[in-house]
């Protein structure tokens, strides 16, 4: 059996040679990336100086308790590199993410990073995206109307939720998750659901990531543009 929490921890520790003195990291969101948050929280105890931008209130508290010292968003104006993880990931790095319920926070740092790394495990490369739903962020107002267009582009909605209510993200929008069933284009999809008046944001993070580092047994494999 894949033991995927050490397959995370592999592709974590080879991300973070990625960083070096003097930079501004992104902190992503997820059970991979606090796995990388944790290592970076050892660095920085061994004299390495960042300093990280959290993707969510989660990741800013564990980087909290780990010393490592942190910007906000308003305050950088661009970010060296980033660490995240993602749901799906194809070998051209197309990605959907959210699962986590973070994306909106998550593509903006990722807009703002010079280099997104994705680490996961090796369940997440698919050859086609899709098989997870996709998250779209939407204010609460338009779920109807969103939900409605999702259909009309032959995907079916649903409106997460938690402990049986609808999830409220940190921005206090709604998710649905959307089933398109597999996506043949991922960008042409990412263009549709952008457009839909009331979408704030979507998980399909096209032409982002720089490199996706799979843990896959006991060693790593780099995907990269
Ligand atoms: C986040 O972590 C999300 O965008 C994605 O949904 C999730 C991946 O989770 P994990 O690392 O726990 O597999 O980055």
């Amino acid at each position: 059996m894949k033991d995927l929490k050490s397959e995370k921890a592999l592709a974590a520790k080879e991300a973070v040679k990625y960083l070096s003195n003097g930079q501004i990291v992104g902190l992503g969101s997820g059970s991979s990336a606090y796995i990388a948050i944790a290592e970076i929280g050892e660095l920085v105890k061994n004299g390495l100086d960042i300093q990280g931008v959290p993707t969510s209130e989660k990741t800013r508290a564990l980087a909290e308790s780990l010393n490592i010292p942190l910007l906000s968003i308003e305050e950088v104006g661009s970010i060296d590199i980033t660490i995240d993880g993602a749901d799906e990931f194809t070998p051209d790095l197309q990605l959907i993410k959210g699962g986590g319920s973070f994306l909106l926070k998550e593509k903006v740092v990722a807009s703002l990073s010079k280099a997104e790394i994705i680490i996961t495990d090796s369940t997440k490369k698919v050859e086609l995206l899709g098989k997870f739903t996709v998250p779209i962020e939407v204010i609460p107002y338009a779920q109807n109307y969103v939900l409605a267009q999702i259909g009309k582009l032959n995907g079916l909605g649903k409106i997460r939720l938690a402990d049986g209510k609808p999830l409220v993200t940190e921005q206090g929008n709604l998710l649905i998750d959307g089933d398109f069933g597999l996506i043949q284009d991922p960008a042409l999809l990412a263009d549709q659901l952008i457009r839909i008046v009331g979408v704030v944001e979507h998980g399909l993070f096209i032409n982002i990531a720089k490199k996706v580092i799979m843990g896959v047994g006991d060693t790593t494999i780099t995907f990269e543009k």
